[in-house]
């Protein structure tokens, strides 16, 4: 990345839309939610094209999600909580087998929760890495503890490849654009729990509902 590129983005930004999207009663809030990952996927890009595939795919999930929000019923769309709600009490789920419902907000952010508990591991890796730490052995640590799980296994193959073209850690840490190695650790451990918490109210509330199997 330009120096005047670099200017544009600061990965703790990023982090930051996660702290916004949780409400004062812990609900979370379905714009900033999309916006921490449309700042994610924008990290993504800016790593090269072979990643392609992979900010593809969020990307018509996030895109997928705007549309409910900014739709006829957008004010049902504001949180997590009131999405789910709405969504069930109107059967707008497919909750056993695809039907006519393929593209429903509970499924669709099904995906990216579960992607959430992939970036919490491999952020926790990355913070707590040595010097010679390999970013590509992290990830690949992290995806094959959470995500994969999810994923045939083409595209468990696919991502594989795709993470060994991961750049070492200080480049890695410096496409961040947060400032030095320490600051980025630091950076890392203020905003970790607040990835933790989010994903743990979802998944709290995805598993009281039964919904964590939506196909
Ligand atoms: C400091 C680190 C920041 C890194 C930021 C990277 C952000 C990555 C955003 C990844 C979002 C991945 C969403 C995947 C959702 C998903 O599971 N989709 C599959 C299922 O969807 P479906 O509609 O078919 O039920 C879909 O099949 C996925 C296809 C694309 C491959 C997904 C591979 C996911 C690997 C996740 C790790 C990203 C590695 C980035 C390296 C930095």
């Amino acid at each position: 990345p330009t120096a005047s590129e670099n200017q544009n983005f600061c990965f703790k930004d990023e982090l930051d839309a996660f702290k916004l999207s949780l409400s004062p009663n812990k609900e979370v809030i379905l714009e900033h939610y999309l916006a921490g990952w449309s700042g994610l996927v924008k990290f993504l890009n800016r790593l090269g094209n072979v990643f392609g595939f992979i900010s593809k795919d969020a990307s018509s999930k996030i895109q997928i999600l705007k549309n409910f929000l900014n739709g006829e019923h957008g004010s049902e769309y504001f949180t997590v909580q009131s999405m789910v709600k709405y969504e069930l009490e109107n059967n707008l789920v497919d909750l056993k087998k695809a039907g006519s419902h393929p593209e429903s907000g509970c499924r669709t952010l099904l995906r990216l929760h579960r992607a959430l508990r992939w970036l919490e591991l491999f952020l926790e890796r990355l913070r707590t890495s040595q010097e010679d730490g390999k970013t590509s052995v992290m990830c690949a640590d992290a995806y094959n503890e959470s995500l994969a799980q999810f994923h045939p296994w083409v595209i468990r193959k696919a991502a594989g490849l795709a993470f060994c073209m991961l750049p070492g850690r200080l480049s890695f840490f410096e496409a961040m654009n947060v400032g030095t190695p320490d600051q980025v650790v630091a950076m890392l451990g203020e905003a970790l729990p607040v990835v933790v918490e989010v994903y743990q109210i979802t998944q709290d509330l995805y598993a009281k509902h039964d919904l964590l199997d939506i196909p």
